[in-house]
């Protein structure tokens, strides 16, 4: 039997209490997990508050960029085992997660080392009242210690994108994976030992949100800073607990995010980025689409283009040939999508594909598996078209005009990411500068540079992080004002 355990301090902690881990694909048992208490958590906090002044703090910059790329070299050698791990935990195909979710679980530490040695300083000369001159120069201290509460949906690759810029700036963190994928976060505390990183750097406590490890954490008082990804009402409730203490916040949230389809775009390609942004790891990922806007002209031919698509899905087992379309993470998750799945029915919308529980062999057929579904028909004020349900499903509705499409995009109290299909530049670019979105992508979705600004509008979050961006949140910036 599997188990996972707490990393605190270089150790690996068990507890009285354990719970299961399962996997989607067959509900079946993956392994026990310990759930940290008050006691684990105090005890992961406290180590990473030690280490924050112990060997870690006294390594040249030089040295600390070398132990970041140890990690990469050091998820790189487990590869094989990073994967086995994320798609036992998730279900996902096998070619999602070794394209996307080991290979940038080792890309957030190698950018964000590359970046720190590289970041220049501001600094200001000035002229002072006695008509001499002084120096203002800023130096960026580590913040301290991190709290990193993550979700399931790319376990890695969320983690260490938050992990890598902590630790290269000088940070201690102290990791809540979901209770649902503690696979990752568990295999990194054994690279970090491999590599020799310093005890109390890098800590994972296991658990859930409220009354568990999640609440301690993000109450401890020791904890400087916390940054999270999840849904917006969890991040409500994490605030909260940040407000004791006034410590900073950093959280990349829920969204509805828009698809928009200009009747001039290349039709085939915008098919295709749809279809990706909608149904990619099972419509689990914070920037697809839910709501998708057509222009009337090519409205038809093009449900009838994306239906085609749903329908082409593979399901099954991560590693068996041709499989692109996993379960979702867990029956608790199901039963959530499916209420949505029920909701559209009974509010009228045509169901133009899926719309609920695929047959799947034994002993598949206890997994969480669900039907990329497709949607039309629905009034924009209905829950289907204002919530965030997070499955592979999408409303398309058809616009005639720019400013029309804009307005519906626009109306949502989320505001995480967008993708505009179109040829014409200047719509493009103006809908760039219309749509209230963190992030807004033409002709494409998820393309990712870790140089740029990553992070939401409205309720999809606070904050940016990305390239420099994540200094704000992992560094305090200190000013130094010097009498020449
Ligand atoms: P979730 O909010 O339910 O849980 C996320 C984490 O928070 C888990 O580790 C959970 O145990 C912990 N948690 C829950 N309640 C807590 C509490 N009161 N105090 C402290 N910790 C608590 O989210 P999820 O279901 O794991 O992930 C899906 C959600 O995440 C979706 O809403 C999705 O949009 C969002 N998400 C956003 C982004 C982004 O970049 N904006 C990325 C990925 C996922
Ligand atoms: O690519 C990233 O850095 C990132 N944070 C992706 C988030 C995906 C949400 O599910």
């Amino acid at each position: 039997m599997n188990e996972f355990k707490n990393f605190i301090n270089g150790q690996w902690v068990t507890t009285g209490k354990t719970f299961e881990n399962r996997n989607p694909v067959d509900n079946s048992l993956i392994g026990l997990v310990h759930e940290a208490g008050r006691g684990e958590v105090d005890a992961a906090v406290k180590a990473a508050k030690a280490a924050l002044t112990g060997p870690w703090a006294s390594l040249k910059l030089e040295q600390r960029v070398d132990l970041l790329h140890g990690i990469v070299d050091g998820i790189n050698q487990r590869f094989d085992d990073f994967l086995d791990a994320e798609i036992a935990d998730t279900g996902k195909p096998h070619v999602l997660a070794s394209h996307v979710d080991i290979p940038r679980g080792a890309a957030n530490f190698k950018i964000f080392a590359d970046l720190i040695r590289n970041v220049p300083n501001e600094s200001f000369g000035m002229d002072t009242p006695d008509n001499g001159r002084a120096l203002n120069y800023a130096i960026r201290a580590p913040r301290g210690v991190i709290g990193v509460v993550c979700p399931w949906n790319l376990p890695l690759l969320l983690m260490t994108w938050k992990v890598g810029p902590a630790l290269a700036c000088g940070n201690t963190v102290v990791v809540k994976p979901s209770e649902d994928t503690p696979a990752t976060a568990t295999l990194l505390g054994e690279v970090m030992n491999k590599i020799g990183m310093p005890a109390g750097v890098y800590n994972v406590v296991h658990g859930f949100g409220p009354d568990s490890a999640g609440q301690y954490l993000t109450e401890h008082p020791l904890v400087d800073g916390i940054t999270f990804t999840g849904e917006t009402g969890t991040g409500e409730a994490i605030m909260k607990a940040a407000a004791k203490g006034v410590r900073p916040v950093s959280f990349e949230l829920g969204g509805k995010n828009p698809g928009i389809v200009f009747a001039d775009a290349d039709f085939d390609k915008a098919v295709a980025g749809i279809a990706r942004s909608t149904f990619e790891n099972t419509g689990q990922v914070c920037l697809g689409t839910e709501r998708v806007y057509v222009q009337r002209p090519i409205f038809e031919r093009f449900v009838a283009a994306l239906k085609q698509r749903a329908e082409s899905f593979k399901l099954g087992r991560p590693m068996d040939a041709g499989v692109n379309f996993g379960p979702l993470i867990s029956l608790q998750h199901r039963e959530k999508v499916l209420s949505y799945y029920n909701k559209a029915k009974a509010e009228g919308a045509t169901i133009v594909t899926g719309g609920g529980v695929p047959a799947m062999p034994e002993p598949l057929s206890a997994g969480a598996w669900v039907q990329p579904t497709i949607w039309t028909g629905l009034p924009e004020s209905s829950p289907v078209i204002r919530q965030e349900i997070f499955g592979p499903c999408c409303h398309i509705a058809p616009f005639d005009t720019e400013e029309e499409v804009i307005k519906l995009a626009n109306d949502t109290p989320y505001g995480l990411a967008a993708t505009v299909w179109t040829q014409d530049l200047s719509v493009a670019h103006r809908m760039g500068a219309a749509l209230e979105v963190g992030l807004c992508w033409v002709n494409s979705w998820f393309l990712r540079d870790l140089r740029t600004s990553f992070g939401g509008a409205k309720q999809s979050g606070i904050g940016r992080e990305g390239g420099v961006h994540s200094l704000e949140f992992y560094t305090e910036l200190r000013n130094v004002c010097v009498k020449l």
